[in-house]
């Protein structure tokens, strides 16, 4: 036993001051190889007398975890130091300009939507994300848009094959916007809400104006006093911000939509005088979202007394306002990956979007 607490202190004492990797690999060897000293020991077990064998064992077996247990922590203080070291010899300096020739750029709708982020931000929504493939139920019904409402058919859905065919709420679909986004937060938490629902979404439609896979954002108040009034509030202030026009001129056109009732679209005042198109003041009006008051349908599909609580909603498409901001003419472009059109469009990675940012490029 004697032998055995100085082989341990030897041991141990080895491996707490093993300098690198190597030296830990090499006593592991000396002491718990296949002719390691620890292992030799092990062997002469099977020559004890059963009563002996029992307690040598039992400290061999010891000695064997204690020792490991040291090798082990003795390499993983030896893998950090070396990560901390490479960590100080690579240090970049994010401070120093970037070549222009490696220089990337933001994409428009990335930037789209940091803009519209940011304005909604100030007002005090977040933001809220969800699923790109939805079920039957969040996409329509629960909207308020039934099986047979030719809603379903203007959507032109991307069904995905095997999950229902026959229809039924279950079925997948690309979410065809992110209304389901807004089902899924009122599902989970009860008003106030305030959010903005920024992200992708698909429709089986492809043409200069349309893409099959396209971006939006939605947003969604809903509290006990929410009416028709913040809506209006709301949206002139945000189409205001983003085109950077302090007197915008904003109207709202009655419309229709399952899910909100009543239901707005929203024009923003511009001119097309002398073949030249600009936002602002004229005679034209140019229509840019749609709006509506909660259908109280909607809220009772989520779980939410409509006799309570009210709000609004909102949805914007993402190209079509960065097409009408930065003046890009064709739709498709966004999405051919072609690093000229990026280079000339796109945004510079430092130049962080704010409340009115965006057009000095
Ligand atoms: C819930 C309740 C109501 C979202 C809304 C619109 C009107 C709208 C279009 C704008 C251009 C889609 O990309 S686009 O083609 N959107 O006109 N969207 S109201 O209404 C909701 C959403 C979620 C729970």
């Amino acid at each position: 036993m004697d032998d055995l607490a100085s082989l341990r202190s030897e041991l141990i004492g080895a491996a707490e001051a093993a300098a690198d990797m190597n030296a830990i690999e090499e006593l592991r060897i000396t002491a718990l190889g296949k002719k390691g000293r620890i292992t030799q020991m092990m062997k002469g077990l099977g020559a004890m007398d059963p009563a002996q064998r029992k307690d040598a064992g039992a400290a061999l077996n010891k000695l064997k975890n204690e020792v490991s247990a040291v090798l082990e922590e003795r390499k993983s203080v030896l893998a950090e130091a070396a990560i901390d070291a490479k960590l100080m010899e690579e240090k970049v300096d994010v401070t120093l300009p970037v070549r222009p020739e490696r220089e990337g750029r933001i994409h428009p709708i990335s930037q789209t939507i940091d803009e519209v982020v940011a304005i909604f931000g100030e007002m005090g929504f977040t933001v809220a994300e969800g699923p790109d493939i939805e079920d039957d139920w969040h996409n329509f019904t629960a909207l308020n848009i039934p099986p047979e409402h030719p809603a379903r058919q203007e959507h032109d859905t991307f069904y995905l094959p095997g999950s229902g065919d026959n229809g039924g709420d279950q079925r997948m679909v690309l979410r065809t916007h992110t209304s389901p986004v807004q089902i899924r937060t009122m599902q989970k938490t009860q008003p106030p809400v305030r959010i903005i629902c920024p992200g992708r979404t698909y429709r089986c439609d492809s043409d200069a104006t349309h893409s099959p896979m396209f971006h939006q954002v939605e947003g969604l108040v809903i509290d006990k006093t929410t009416h028709m009034g913040h809506l209006k509030g709301c949206l002139i202030d945000f189409c205001r911000a983003y085109f950077g026009v302090d007197d915008l001129p904003v109207r709202f056109r009655p419309s229709y939509f399952p899910f909100t009732e009543p239901s707005a679209e929203v024009d923003i005042g511009c001119t097309r005088e002398g073949g030249q198109f600009r936002i602002g003041h004229g005679d034209d009006w140019l229509e840019i979202l749609g709006s509506g008051m909660v259908n109280p349908a909607v809220l009772e599909n989520c779980g939410i007394d409509s006799t309570v609580y009210q709000g609004f909603a909102f949805g914007v498409g993402l190209e079509r306002i960065a097409m009408l901001k930065y003046g890009i003419p064709d739709l498709r472009t966004f999405f051919e990956s072609d690093l000229r059109w990026l280079r000339h469009y796109g945004f510079k990675a430092l130049d962080v979007p704010s409340m009115v940012g965006g057009l000095n490029r």
